[in-house]
């Protein structure tokens, strides 16, 4: 039995899922493909996984497959109510709603492990550990489960090193067709449309600091040039500074870039990256961002100590007036802006996320009872099979090696 916000939400989520689905062509090529094999019949599939036009795609592939899908939320805000009343509608069990209670959100976890599932899917590992503390009975079923990320895995792995683990976790989030593309392209398209969605500000001509110049920030920076940005990077490491200096972006320390930059963007993980100091020396219109981590990069507190007043100027974006007369914008209460002001990931992004997460759990459901509980990554032919078909449903070919290529990459004959 379902429990959603409300059931007449459905029409519109059912909309938001085609649109998806219209977005998402290699899990929509992986749904066909076993739509009439059925590999997962009979398997139960618990998920506790942000619950969002994106997930109803895979959740659909699954059952399309032949499984019984049973899912949760792995965040209390994430969740897109519609999209969770246009699953129920579709006779899926789904316990999800947005902004729901602590209690409430295990309780939502407990009913899907209640299910007694053969294969598990998480984000951030609640669901396997929930499963492992308090239902040792439900254990025994379990053939597998999959992780989306890098955190989750880190937990699961500090449990299996305890030698708690039970069943086998494939890493979903160590694929290079997930986090590449996830970190890079997803965070940085989608932290531009949360800045858009915010404040409507031009980018063409301004000058954006991206702090950090990793994963994430490379795909900022990337997008924010090809709208028009200047870009400054800020970094701690020499490698990452010198390949920021490299790509033709000015890098220069915080302290200094504080001073010229239109707009920041936080992506570093790290905490105090943007602090009193900072504000103090910002022109005047400053907006800052984050996109790193959840809510420790820009110093809010202070922020809020310093200002003389404030005041929500639209949705996600507050004006914060310093003593010095300068206006200082603050997006999204300096937590995550592509999340909180935007949608998170595009959906062409979480396909190729999505459809690793349907391949772990094929390869799971075929190598039952032979993979021993500890985390593993999946098979390196997934990876690339899940670029060529996404290669194919964009309608690119590429070239392939000939005998002769092949036998020349083999060979040590040939000198200079
Ligand atoms: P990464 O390790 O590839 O990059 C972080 C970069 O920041 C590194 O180059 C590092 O040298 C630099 N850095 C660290 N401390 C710094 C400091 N004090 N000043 C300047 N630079 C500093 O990590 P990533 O994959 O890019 O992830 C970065 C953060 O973004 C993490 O907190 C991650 O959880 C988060 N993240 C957010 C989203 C999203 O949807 N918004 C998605 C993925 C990851
Ligand atoms: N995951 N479908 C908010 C997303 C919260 C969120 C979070 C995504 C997706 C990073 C997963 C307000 C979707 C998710 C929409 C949304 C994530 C946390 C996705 C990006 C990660 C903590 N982490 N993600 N789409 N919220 O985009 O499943 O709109």
């Amino acid at each position: 039995m379902a429990k959603i916000a409300d059931p007449k939400l459905a029409a519109q989520g059912r909309l938001k899922i085609e649109w998806a689905e219209s977005r998402m062509p290699v899990l929509m090529e992986l749904k066909k493909r076993y739509e009439t094999s059925k590999p997962l019949a009979g398997l139960t599939i618990a998920g506790c996984l942000h619950v969002t036009k994106e997930t109803a795609v895979l959740i659909r592939a699954l059952k399309a497959a032949g499984a019984n899908p049973v899912w949760s939320g792995c965040n209390p805000l994430s969740t897109q109510d519609d999209v969770a009343a246009a699953l129920a509608e579709e006779g899926i069990d789904v316990y999800a709603w947005r902004g729901i209670s602590k209690e409430d959100y295990y309780w939502c976890i407990e009913q899907c492990i209640k299910a007694s599932p053969h294969i598990t899917i998480d984000d951030g590992a609640d669901l396997v550990f929930v499963a492992h503390q308090k239902y040792p009975e439900v254990l025994k079923g379990i053939i597998g489960g999959c992780e989306e990320t890098t955190t989750g895995i880190n937990r699961i792995r500090a449990m299996a090193a305890a030698g708690q683990l039970k069943y086998p976790i494939m890493a979903v989030s160590d694929a290079e067709t997930k986090w590449d593309f996830d970190n890079v392209y997803g965070t940085g398209e989608s932290t531009l449309d949360g800045i858009k969605r915010a404040t409507n500000v031009m980018l063409a001509g301004k000058t954006l600091v991206v702090a950090g110049y990793g994963h994430c920030g490379k795909g900022v920076a990337m997008r924010a040039k090809g709208m028009g940005c200047d870009i400054i990077v800020t970094e701690i490491d020499s490698i990452n500074a010198l390949r920021a200096r490299m790509e033709g972006f000015k890098v220069m320390p915080m302290s200094e870039a504080a001073k010229l930059g239109d707009i920041f963007v936080t992506t570093t993980g790290c905490n105090n990256i943007i602090t009193e100091k900072h504000f103090e020396l910002m022109k005047n219109g400053a907006i800052l961002a984050n996109s790193g981590h959840f809510n420790l990069e820009i110093d809010a507190a202070a922020l809020e100590k310093i200002a003389k007043s404030k005041k929500e100027i639209r949705d996600n974006n507050v004006e914060y007036i310093l003593p010095n007369g300068n206006k200082i914008y603050l997006l999204a209460e300096g937590r995550l802006v592509n999340l909180a002001a935007a949608e998170g990931h595009p959906s062409e992004v979480m396909d190729m996320s999505f459809a690793n997460q349907f391949m772990a759990v094929l390869h799971l459901a075929k190598n039952k009872g032979q993979i021993k509980p500890d985390v593993h990554n999946l098979p390196k032919a997934q990876d690339q099979e899940i670029a060529s078909i996404k290669l194919a449903t964009m309608g690119i070919t590429i070239d392939s090696l000939t005998d002769e290529q092949k036998k020349y990459l083999a060979g040590f004959e040939e000198g200079t």
